[in-house]
């Protein structure tokens, strides 16, 4: 049976809009570790992580509560570490994005002592690619891929030991439809894999997935980063930076129902929930069901031919 660790990130430190702090608490509202249970996995929920709060300050130097954001991010990197180590599945409940900077670093240190190929999947209609230079807002959940990318803050794209944390060949970006111009540049320099809006319209969700997973192999771990923001703000009306013209909700549900098919899944962040701006935790409740679907419940009534 697959073991599973839910770790509470109660935090909108990198937002300018407050209320992600309350994500961890909807999701358990929503059912999530009983809903996990019921997929056949172990869960454990370790409760919420401390840091420090939002002191809403301005920016200084180009971001904002920079410190507050390192701290949260190291506690998490150390949960994420603790996590993999005991042989579980990291499951991160955020919170704002800039908490993935964390995460993803705990992760890809776990893969180089085991000499997985570590690929993250970026679900999120914004490119998260600012860095202090360029950022319109100084809020931090708009830079954690640069960071990762070794472009930002030292405290923060040096978590690890390991500088840069990703290469960009390791990333894909998917549902991107809000980017500021120096965000297009950075990720073009890079030469990241974006599955834009436009993309998707055109090639369709399944024939994205498939070239999403096409290198994927046995000795892949998979991360999902997944920004509620993906999807069109119709169905999740509860995130803090909303752009319409987002996936619907099946073509959301054929993501995870690909992803969980491809048995490479091995650690999640579910970020931007925002419950201040939710409708009765409706946004809440699809985050379930979305994690079922990526854990395995399928509406497939018999195995495809
Ligand atoms: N998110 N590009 C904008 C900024 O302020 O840098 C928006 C970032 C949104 C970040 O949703 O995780
Ligand atoms: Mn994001
Ligand atoms: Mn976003
Ligand atoms: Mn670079």
């Amino acid at each position: 049976m697959r073991a599973i660790t839910l770790i509470g990130a109660p935090t909108d430190v990198g937002a300018s809009v407050l209320g992600a702090s309350m994500g961890p608490e909807a999701m358990r509202i929503a059912g999530i570790a009983q809903a996990l249970r019921a997929r056949d996995l172990k869960v454990l929920d370790i409760g919420n992580l401390v840091g420090p709060g939002n002191p809403q300050s301005p920016a200084h130097g180009g971001f904002r509560h920079l410190d507050e954001v390192v701290a949260w991010n190291r506690t998490l990197y150390a949960a994420t570490l603790d996590t993999l180590a005991a042989g579980r599945l990291p499951l991160m409940m955020g919170g704002d994005h800039c908490l993935a900077i964390g995460s993803i670093s705990a992760v890809a240190q776990h893969c180089r002592s085991r000499q997985k190929r570590l690929k993250v999947l970026w679900f999120d209609a914004h490119a998260d690619s600012n860095t202090p230079q360029t950022s319109p807002s100084g809020n931090l959940h708009g830079m954690p891929v640069a960071c990762l990318l070794g472009h930002g803050p030292s405290a923060l794209t040096q978590l690890t030991d390991t500088f840069p944390v990703l290469r960009a060949a390791q990333i894909a970006m998917i549902g991107i439809r809000s980017v500021d111009a120096s965000e297009k540049h950075f990720v073009n320099e890079h030469h990241i894999d974006v599955y834009d809006m436009r993309t998707i319209d055109e090639m369709g969700m399944r024939a994205v997935m498939q070239s999403v997973l096409s290198d994927v192999d046995e000795n892949t771990h998979l991360h999902l980063s997944f920004d509620m923001d993906f999807l069109d703000p119709g169905v999740a009306p509860g995130v803090g930076t909303p752009v319409r013209g987002g996936p619907t909700y099946r073509e959301t549900q054929l993501c995870m129902e690909m992803l969980a098919d491809s048995g490479a899944l091995a650690s999640v962040d579910l970020v931007e929930l925002n419950p201040a701006l939710d409708i009765r935790n409706q946004t809440a409740e699809l985050a379930v069901e979305l994690l079922e679907s990526l854990f395995g419940k399928s509406t497939l009534m018999r195995e495809p031919r």
